[in-house]
């Protein structure tokens, strides 16, 4: 009998193959924490039908943290939340005439009920995608937790390190 495929706790979800690039920082941010993900490429707008029932169906299948990248008139992560209770995090893609503005008050503006975690532009959102699936995940799981404490030993390190990078050079005129 052929073994079903395991789902993967965290879905990544983008409206377009052009948003890749970005989006490929919130897979590898999940790698680098050992959690695996599900990539697929899905639009509110131009497969409406597969979004809404990917949507639907994700808690069931055991997905415990949707992502949801897009750009432009960016409603994924929002149909998505629409259609399902797990936690829904959108990441608004720059480009377009509007360069991001437009995807970020899209992803965030969400009405009364249906919450979407927005993060930032760019590449931090995507990396901050990442990681905000990690702490929801942590909660359940002392593993991440452990790991998470050591990502922000690692933040502290890299900024006392430059803080004593500037003051010597500092000091030296
Ligand atoms: C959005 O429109 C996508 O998420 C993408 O950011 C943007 C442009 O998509 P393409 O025209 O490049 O496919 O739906």
């Amino acid at each position: 009998m052929k073994k079903r495929k395991k789902t993967a706790p965290v879905a990544v979800l983008m409206g377009s193959d052009s948003d890749w690039p970005v989006v490929q920082n919130t897979v590898d941010t999940l790698e680098g924490f050992g959690v695996a993900c599900d990539v697929e490429v899905m639009s509110a707008h131009r497969t409406p039908d597969r979004a809404s029932a990917f949507a639907s169906k994700a808690a069931g299948r055991g997905v415990k943290v949707i992502i949801a990248a897009a750009g432009s008139a960016a409603h994924l992560a929002g149909v998505l939340a629409a259609h399902t209770t797990l936690p829904v995090i959108g990441v608004p893609m720059k480009g377009g005439a509007m360069d991001g503005l437009d995807a970020l008050l899209a992803t965030v503006q969400m009405p009364g009920g249906i919450p979407v975690a927005t993060v930032a532009l760019g590449k931090a959102g995507a990396v901050n995608a990442g990681i905000l699936a990690v702490q929801i995940l942590a909660l359940s799981d002392a593993r991440l937790r452990k790991k998470l404490a050591t990502h922000k030993a690692g933040l502290k390190k890299k900024v006392d390190k430059g803080n004593r990078r500037i003051r010597a050079e500092r000091s030296k005129k």
